[in-house]
């Protein structure tokens, strides 16, 4: 059996990225698994993480800068996008709490001056080394470094860390690859470990989950909150007229059970195109906004924005979340918004992330387009109580424990996920890892791929091979159905657990996760 051990490197726990300055060995004789102190859950009181060294780490939010083109400042206090502002301000929270020394940029002149390229020196190798021993950015920020660093970028591309709500998928990231096999788009082909895109839930787990804080109650907030709800009290969850568009018929069968609610940004001048009936408060400050959802029932979403914070907060805050289900589902290939994302990922509702870990009583997904669904959705809601609930990975703690998994203090070697966790699986037919792994109500785990990708691996599950290869293709390890051919993965970049195709049976890594932690299994901690 393959065992490993990790260097001190940053790229600790990931594997075979060439032409960098990280290393991973892996031996086949020797076994030394290293722990941190991940003692973290058995602290009475909150541990104090400032006991290691201290990293040095640059956050250069591409986003933020007038070189991006500046699509996303400008409309942030209008209903634009606030998701990924959540995200980050979190991300520069964690990495502080953890004792890290952090540098921020927002714009490409803080960069140069960070990185030491002198102005007016684009797109030159950095003489000496790398400043930060992590650099986190994000897609936007990526192209400015590559500007700016020019091929010293691929030398130094292990401290790179990109931050990604929606997921970067290996065959979207692999160049050579993408480019042969039609996986090529505006974001992917960066020739990274998937590991280092780091996602605001956990879609697929090819990438890390980072995620993103939302406030608990305390218990006296939650009995107040339990007494103060309003049974018939909906928010609707856009702040945005452009997400309102179109849904009159379920607002007008909302409307006939429930006072309704918004908070949609306006211009005095102009106020925003809702019906009258909608009570609508403009965009809130924060504050403000948990105070209207601690008393409303209802947080309903009608398919747009997709994935962000605030049905957590919604949950978080005592409401239940009705949201749609897509039939089919969205995705790369048939929805413009995600079109052009590194990712064939199957978005089957506004919140696959609430539909699938947290659910009833909280989450209710249905099919709109259903008139009689729709209504009793409203019904059940109105019946049910619950009591305010956020799954423990986004919650302080949470996410901290989890940054000791994404942001370790990379002089310290990790153990983590310990080979002790897995589970190999034979996947059925056409069905990828995350499919497989899910429906034993287990995660995939992308690191263990290196120690099932040989032949006993097959014997192990019973596979009787005809024959034995390796390849470049981003479902192998797997077996054809016909006529029983074993194949092994040649690049260790096209590990995926995402992957999948018709006629081919995975092996699949898995592990078991902690519910409401799923970065932890129940051997990690
Ligand atoms: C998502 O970004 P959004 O900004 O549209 O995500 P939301 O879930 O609507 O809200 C983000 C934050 O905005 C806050 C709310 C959330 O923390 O509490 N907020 C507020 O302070 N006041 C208000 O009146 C209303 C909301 C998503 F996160 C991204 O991944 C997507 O790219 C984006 C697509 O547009 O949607």
């Amino acid at each position: 059996w393959m065992r490993a051990r990790w260097t001190s490197d940053p790229c600790y726990s990931f594997y075979g990225v060439d032409g960098s300055d990280c290393s991973f060995l892996v031996y086949l004789s020797e076994v030394e698994w290293f722990c941190p102190p991940l003692a973290w859950r058995n602290h009475s009181s909150t541990p104090s993480v400032r006991t290691t060294p201290s990293s040095q780490i640059l956050v250069h939010v591409g986003f933020l800068t007038e070189e991006s083109g500046d699509v996303f400042s400008p409309k942030v206090l209008k209903g634009g996008p606030l998701g990924e502002m959540v995200q980050w301000s979190d991300i520069l929270a964690a990495l502080y709490v953890l004792g890290h020394d952090l540098k921020i940029s927002v714009s490409v002149k803080e960069l140069q001056r960070f990185l030491g390229v002198p102005p007016g020196r684009g797109n030159c190798p950095l003489t000496g080394r790398l400043p930060f021993d992590l650099i986190y950015t994000d897609y936007h920020g990526l192209q400015q470094m590559k500007q700016q660093m020019g091929i010293s970028l691929k030398k130094h591309k292990c401290h790179i860390r990109v931050i990604d709500s929606f997921g970067t998928e290996p065959a979207y990231n692999h160049e050579e690859y993408a480019t042969q096999h039609n996986y090529r788009t505006n974001w992917g082909y960066w020739n990274l470990n998937c590991r280092q895109f780091m996602t605001m839930f956990p879609h697929t787990p090819d990438n890390s989950f980072m995620g993103f804080v939302a406030e608990v109650m305390n218990e006296t907030d939650k009995r107040i909150t339990r007494l103060n709800k309003v049974d018939s009290m909906a928010v609707v969850y856009g702040k945005e007229p452009s997400m309102w568009k179109g849904k009159e018929k379920f607002l007008a069968i909302l409307h006939r059970y429930m006072e309704i609610h918004g908070t949609v940004y306006y211009e005095a001048q102009r106020p925003p195109e809702v019906p009258a009936f909608v009570k609508n408060h403009g965009l809130l400050p924060q504050q403000e906004l948990q105070q209207l959802l601690r008393k409303a029932k209802l947080f309903i979403g009608f398919g747009f924005p997709y994935e962000g914070p605030a049905p957590l907060e919604a949950i978080a805050n005592g409401c239940i979340f009705l949201q749609p289900k897509f039939q089919p589902s969205h995705s790369s290939l048939n929805h413009e918004f995600f079109r052009g994302k590194p990712t064939s990922r199957q978005v089957s509702s506004q919140h696959p992330y609430a539909q699938q870990y947290i659910g009833r009583p909280h989450v209710l997904t249905v099919d709109f387009n259903d008139s009689r669904q729709f209504e009793d959705a409203v019904h059940e809601v109105m019946r049910t109580q619950v009591d305010p609930f956020l799954p423990y990975e986004y919650t302080c703690e949470g996410m901290l424990e989890s940054a000791l998994v994404w942001a370790p203090n990379i002089t310290a070697p990790a153990c983590w996920p310990p080979l002790s966790a897995m589970q190999l699986l034979l996947a059925q037919e056409g069905v990828s890892c995350v499919g497989s792994c899910q429906v034993e109500g287990l995660i995939c785990e992308p690191a263990f791929f290196p120690f099932i990708n040989n032949p006993e691996a097959f014997t192990g599950l019973r596979v009787h091979c005809e024959a034995l290869e390796a390849e470049v293709n981003h479902i192998f390890p797997a077996v054809s159905v016909e006529p029983g051919e074993c194949f092994l993965q040649k690049e260790p970049l096209l590990y995926s657990c995402a992957g999948v195709q018709a006629k081919h049976r995975r092996l699949c890594p898995c592990r078991d996760f902690l519910r409401g932690q799923v970065a932890m299994c129940k051997d990690c901690v």
